[in-house]
């Protein structure tokens, strides 16, 4: 929709301003927060991100986008209706080792917390062992890594290497996403489950607990 577009152009631009006054558009025309979120703000940023890579945005303008998506994320998510469940388990969450991107994260920590899971939230550039330490504990169901950078995602592989080699692998399931990180590669290192999406996230995490 238009407003959606709107929402894109605005977090494009990293202006807060504009982002602050479309969330109060989506509020008060009862527009879906997490659709607002993922058609407008997830898509001005990888406008952005397509920017970078053709060298026609810098820096910067990558930061302003970042900031201004979180204005549009911190107004929008106390908003974001809850589906009761059943199903309740304890995440830790995280972005891994030397990665300090956190938009994601946070969208997927929020929305899973929302829809009935506890969440634990380690923060960016988070250690194989202080996933370990905090999973143990915590008496986490999950452990969710999450990685934009394709250098990180390596690490994603060495916590599933090392709760193989401490035995632990059948205590915790383990679920990965991100920009980088596709079906094949959680495959490949041996995850329990993948998910594109904050939503998905949701839908997987609940399915783990069956
Ligand atoms: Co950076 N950056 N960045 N950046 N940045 C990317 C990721 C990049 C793709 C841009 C590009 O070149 N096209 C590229 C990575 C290339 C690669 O390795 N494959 C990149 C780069 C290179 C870098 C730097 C190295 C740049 C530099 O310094 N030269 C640097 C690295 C810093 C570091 O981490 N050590 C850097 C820095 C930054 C900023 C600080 C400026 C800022 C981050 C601000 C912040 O996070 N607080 C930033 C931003 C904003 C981006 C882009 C533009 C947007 C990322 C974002 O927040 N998207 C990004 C371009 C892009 O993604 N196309 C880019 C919105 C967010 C909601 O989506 O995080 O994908 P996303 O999360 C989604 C799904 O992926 C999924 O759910 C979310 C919601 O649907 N998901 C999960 C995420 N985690 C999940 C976990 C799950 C399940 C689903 O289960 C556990």
């Amino acid at each position: 929709s238009d407003l959606f577009k709107r929402i894109a152009d605005a977090v494009r631009n990293g202006s807060k301003e504009d982002v602050k006054k479309l969330a109060d558009e989506v509020l008060e025309n009862k527009v879906s927060p997490i659709e607002a979120i993922q058609k407008g703000g997830v898509s001005g940023l990888e406008q952005l991100g397509e920017a970078f890579e053709n060298l026609e945005a810098f820096l910067p303008e990558l930061m302003l986008g970042g900031e201004a998506m979180k204005v549009l994320i911190d107004s929008l998510t106390p908003y974001m209706g809850s589906e009761k469940s059943a199903f309740t388990g304890k995440i830790v969450i995280g972005t891994v080792k030397g990665d300090l991107h956190d938009i994601g994260k946070n969208l997927v920590a929020t929305t899973l917390s929302v829809n009935g899971f506890y969440v634990v939230d380690l923060g960016v550039d988070v250690s194989t062992n202080k996933f370990i330490e905090k999973a143990l504990e915590e008496q986490a169901d999950i452990i969710a890594m999450s990685s934009l950078l394709t250098t990180s995602a390596y690490y994603m592989e060495e916590l599933i290497k090392r709760l193989k080699q401490e035995e632990l692998n059948t205590r915790f399931k383990v679920i990965v996403g991100g920009g980088p990180i596709d079906p094949n590669w959680a495959r490949v290192i041996g995850a329990d489950a993948y998910a594109r999406t904050a939503v998905g996230a949701v839908k997987i995490c609940k399915s783990l607990m069956g």
